[in-house]
């Protein structure tokens, strides 16, 4: 069985990925790793190994102790913290990639998957239904680390044969675990706050339309790249990925058929910026010929589940306070 290892277990992706790969390969041929224990879900659900994502034979030692042909390197620095913090994201998002390309290349590792995002488009790139070839002039550092990591991907594969594949996630929505310091995280946030107060101060404007999906769809989609047969991973830069497309005010308007007195209001701040640099909807025709890819969940369908889900974690917390 192939032995995978996750950099970034504790993540928003990472951690929802880490149960999704313990139940298809089994619990044994999982190690899950991070900077530190701050999800206890994660590290006390099997084998966990503090990895710094940034330190080569950190990575290298875990890769050899626990015999890992398949690495998912899910650590990175998001698109708001990275305009905080420039060099520390491009130091986190390009050295750790350059680890695991190395360490495939050198034949340590047989296969990556290394996420990528919608951020790799820029303000001059077409809004609407963007599609998989074109312009791409990203405004924030963050969408420069996943544009510039998508050339060297391909680069490691036509160059050394490395097995990396990629998606350019959307923004991901789940109920699990918190996003940390996305620009799409005011459509998780929203969910938590019409259950905890009625009420949500957006940090985006009403009409702000953005490619989101829900997480379920995202590591569907994520297993299926991985599982499918070489010949049939067409593009090795990173494929575009897309499900459903909306903005504060359509979202709050259907939070609102659960939530009848749910009210938003609009604070836009330097996030504003960041997310009228990227499309509105996204192509993602490839991925569905490719390897068939297509999504489950629509806005309706993911806002009944987000409210029941929250609406018993926070039932159940109460419970046990
Ligand atoms: C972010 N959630 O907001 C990420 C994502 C498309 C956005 O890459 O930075």
């Amino acid at each position: 069985m192939p032995k995978v290892l996750i950099i970034g277990a504790g993540g928003q992706i990472g951690s929802e990925l880490t149960f999704k790969l313990k139940d298809i390969h089994g619990s044994e041929n999982v190690v899950a790793s991070d900077i530190g224990y701050h999800n206890l879900e994660v590290v006390n659900s099997g084998i966990f190994e503090i990895v710094d994502a940034q330190d080569y034979n950190s990575i290298k030692i875990c890769v050899e102790k626990h015999n890992i042909d398949t690495i998912y390197l899910m650590a990175a620095m998001l698109s708001a913290t990275g305009e905080k913090y420039p060099m520390k994201a491009w130091d986190l998002n390009m050295n750790s990639l350059f680890h695991v390309l190395n360490l495939a290349k050198d034949g340590f590792i047989k296969r990556i998957f290394w996420p990528s995002s919608i951020a790799v488009f820029g303000p001059t790139t077409p809004t609407e239904n963007t599609p998989q070839h074109t312009i791409m002039e990203p405004t924030t550092v963050y969408g420069i680390t996943k544009q510039v990591g998508e050339r060297w991907c391909e680069y490691y594969h036509k160059k050394y044969d490395v097995d990396v594949r990629s998606i350019r996630y959307p923004g991901i929505i789940s109920w699990k675990t918190m996003p940390g310091g996305g620009t799409t995280d005011y459509a998780v946030e929203i969910y938590h706050q019409a259950i905890l107060d009625k009420h949500y101060d957006c940090f985006l404007s009403e009409h702000t339309e953005l490619p989101m999906m829900f997480m379920d769809d995202a590591i569907n989609a994520t297993v299926n790249l991985m599982q499918a047969p070489a010949e049939q991973v067409k593009i090795r830069s990173s494929y575009n990925l897309g499900a459903i497309s909306f903005t504060p005010l359509t979202i709050s308007e259907e939070i609102k058929k659960h939530i009848p007195d749910f009210k938003i209001t609009y604070s836009p701040d330097y996030r504003q910026q960041i997310a009228d640099s990227w499309p509105k909807s996204i192509d993602d025709s490839a991925a569905r010929e490719d390897w068939n890819w297509n999504h489950e969940f629509n806005l309706e369908k993911m806002t009944t589940e987000m409210l029941k889900q929250l609406g018993r974690k926070y039932q159940d917390s109460e419970i046990n306070s």
